[in-house]
C-alpha cells in the first residue's frame, strides 16, 4: 500500500485550498498534486470516478472525496489542533454553516459574478441576503470558531480569497465594511493568519483566471447575430 498523504487539487480551487489549510493547521505533511482539469490524470479518474473532481485526499492509498467530507476525515484522523468544537450542538451548527456556504452562499455569489454587469450591485442582492446571516453569526467574534480558526472559517475561506477578486473584476464592493462590518473584519483577520496566508494563491493570477472565465461565459450567453 502506498503510504503517506497526497492531495489532488488545482492552484486556484476554493475547494482544494480548504484542504491545504486544514492539513497545515493540523501540521500534517502532505504531497500536493496540481491537476489540469482540461486533461484530468488517470489517477484522479481512478480515485474519484463518480464526480471526477478535485480535491481528492489520498491517505495510505485510499481516496476520500468531497471537500467537506475530507475536512471531517482530517478532523477524525489527526486529533491535534481540533477544527470542530467539542459540544455536539456546536458541532452540528458548524456543519450547518459549512453546508449553507456551499448550498447557498457560493452559488449566489457565483451567479452574480458570472451573469451580473460591472458596477451593478443589484445582481448581488440574493448574495447579500445570504451574507446577512453570516454577518449575524460572526457578530462579536474574531473567527466563526471563536478565538481561533475552525472548520467554518476554513469552509468559508474562499470568501476572503475570491470575493476581493470578484470585486475587482466587477468594480463594486460586495463585502463592504459598512454593510458587513463583522464579515469584513473577519476577511482581514483570516487572510492575515500566517498558516492561511502562506498558501494564498496570487491575487493578480486569480483576477486573470476569473476574468477569462466570466468573459467566456458572457460570450457564450450573448445572442448571436
Ligand atoms: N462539491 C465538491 C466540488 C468540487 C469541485 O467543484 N471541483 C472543481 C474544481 S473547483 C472540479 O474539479 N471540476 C472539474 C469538473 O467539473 O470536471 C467539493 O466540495 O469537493
Amino acid at each position: 500500500m502506498e503510504k503517506g498523504v497526497k492531495l489532488f487539487k488545482t492552484w486556484s480551487s476554493p475547494f482544494g485550498i480548504r484542504i491545504v489549510w486544514a492539513l497545515k493547521v493540523k501540521g500534517v505533511q502532505f504531497e500536493q498534486i496540481d491537476e489540469d482539469l482540461a486533461n484530468k490524470s488517470p489517477l484522479l479518474l481512478l480515485y474519484n470516478p463518480v464526480h471526477k473532481k478535485i480535491p481528492v485526499l489520498v491517505h495510505d492509498g485510499k481516496p476520500v472525496v468531497e471537500s467537506l467530507v475530507i475536512l471531517e476525515y482530517i478532523e477524525e484522523t489527526w486529533k491535534q489542533n481540533p477544527l470542530f468544537p467539542e459540544d455536539p450542538l456546536e458541532r452540528a451548527a458548524a456543519r450547518f454553516w459549512a453546508k449553507f456556504g456551499d448550498d447557498k452562499v457560493m452559488p449566489s455569489i457565483w451567479e452574480a459574478f458570472i451573469k451580473g454587469r460591472e458596477e451593478e450591485e443589484c445582481a448581488f442582492a440574493p448574495a447579500f441576503e445570504n451574507l446577512k446571516f453570516l454577518e449575524e453569526e460572526l457578530k462579536g467574534k474574531q473567527f466563526f470558531g471563536g478565538e481561533r480558526i475552525g472548520i467554518v472559517d476554513i469552509a468559508f475561506g474562499w470568501l476572503a480569497n475570491l470575493v476581493p477578486v470578484f470585486e475587482e473584476i466587477h468594480a463594486i464592493k460586495v463585502i463592504d465594511e459598512e454593510r458587513f462590518p463583522s464579515l469584513y473584519a473577519w476577511m482581514q483577520e483570516f487572510s492575515r493568519a500566517p498558516l492561511i496566508a502562506d498558501c494564498w494563491p496570487p491575487h493578480e493570477k486569480l483576477v486573470n483566471k476569473f476574468r477569462a472565465i466570466r468573459d467566456q461565459s458572457l460570450l457564450a450567453a450573448a445572442p448571436h447575430a
